[in-house]
């Protein structure tokens, strides 16, 4: 379609070169890098994550790390969920959101160390607001973004692949929980984490350098379960319900609307940023909320850029803030941030293309 133009602005993974090597054939950005989005056969890709095992660059999950004396205060003055319970060794799912309870980022939080922290963050700037509040609050606190770069292993065979490499006791992992250790020299967290719902793991890479190794010793003792080249698929992530912050989120979205109510506990201090404004929303009902919508058609149709007016009536209720094909319920499906008095079973038009496609409303996930 068009190229490219380098630039030091977009800084490339340390992934990169292995993913031209496999025959990428998309990027999109994010964090101002570039992330794989197709190695050329989209279905292939698919099945090989639903069935198999897929192999991803995911390095544009860069690490936000808060170290020192302060490091845990920032961590929970950033994240409106309960903290406190949190040990080393474990991850756990946290929405951001500014002072007016607006979401800006939802990043996997790990806890390093007692005195240090990782936020592995979505595609928003949280560099800047962590330095920020650090700042303004006075605290003894470094905030910086390390040399860390994940690279996923996702589907039913992942597991198989990661224990060949790091051992079996990668198999024992909970959900999230993580482990420091090290394959041939090169430096990496193990964990059990990745955007699916097919199961897998997250081999976080702390050496940069190390990159075109790292990928081929996975690729290698992956053979056997027939490894291939995949990336963040959209439409398993849209049949699994999982929310793209950014995609899915305008500069109005709270947790609420978008079904993270459950990562929010407004028991949290008083100088949790945006804890105020949370109460407030959970006390009034959130305006709209995101449910799924199975188009009527079966006749694959292609969106593009989103999002769509949602109608009701001849009346906007919502968007359609994106929508796949499912190569399982073979129909079109996406996701709706719709008005509160919108419930599942009611019937939404969209106009695309000069025509109206109608569909249904239903929860999340699809599958
Ligand atoms: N891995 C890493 N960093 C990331 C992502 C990742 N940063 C950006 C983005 N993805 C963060 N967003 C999500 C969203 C959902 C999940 C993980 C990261 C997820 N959710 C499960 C769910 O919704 O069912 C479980 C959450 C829970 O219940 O705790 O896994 O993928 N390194």
């Amino acid at each position: 379609m068009f190229g490219i133009t380098p630039s030091a602005r977009l800084r490339p993974s340390p992934f990169f070169e292995a993913t031209l090597a496999e025959g990428v054939t998309a990027f999109t950005t994010y964090n101002h890098m570039l992330m794989p989005t197709s190695y050329g056969d989209p279905q292939a890709e698919y099945w090989r994550i639903i069935n198999g095992a897929s192999l991803w660059d995911v390095a544009v999950e860069r690490q936000v790390q808060l170290s020192g004396p302060d490091a845990g205060r920032l961590a929970q003055i950033l994240c409106p969920r309960d903290l406190s319970k949190t040990v080393v060794g474990q991850g756990r799912y946290v929405p951001l959101v500014n002072h007016h309870g607006v979401l800006i980022n939802d990043p996997i939080l790990l806890k390093m160390a007692e005195d240090k922290y990782w936020l592995s963050i979505a595609d928003s700037n949280i560099w800047f607001w962590a330095q920020a509040i650090a700042a303004e609050r006075g605290l003894n606190v470094q905030v910086s973004e390390p040399d860390v770069s994940p690279l996923a292993v996702q589907g039913p065979l992942a597991e198989n692949v990661v224990a060949a490499v790091f051992g079996d006791w990668v198999r024992e992992l909970k959900y999230f929980a993580f482990r420091q250790t090290s394959i041939n020299g090169i430096p990496v967290v193990v964990a059990r984490s990745g955007w699916s719902k097919q199961g897998g793991f997250e081999v976080y890479l702390m050496d940069g350098s190390k990159a075109t190794a790292l990928w081929n010793l996975m690729k290698e003792a992956g053979k056997p379960w027939d490894i291939g080249p995949g990336n963040p698929n959209f439409c398993e992530r849209v049949e699994s319900g999982l929310l793209s912050y950014g995609g899915d989120t305008d500069a109005q979205t709270n947790p609420y609307e978008v079904r993270l109510g459950k990562y929010v506990d407004l028991h949290v201090a008083d100088d949790v940023v945006g804890i105020a404004a949370l109460r407030r929303i959970h006390a009034d009902g959130p305006r709209r909320h995101q449910l799924g919508v199975v188009w009527d058609s079966t006749e694959q149709a292609s969106f593009g850029f989103f999002w769509y007016d949602i109608f009701q009536k001849g009346q906007k209720v919502g968007d359609l803030t994106n929508c796949a094909w499912s190569y399982r319920l073979k129909k079109n499906i996406g996701f709706a941030l719709i008005s509160r008095d919108c419930k599942p079973g009611d019937s939404v038009e969209v106009l695309k293309d000069g025509k109206t496609l109608t569909g249904t409303l239903q929860e999340l996930p699809f599958i």
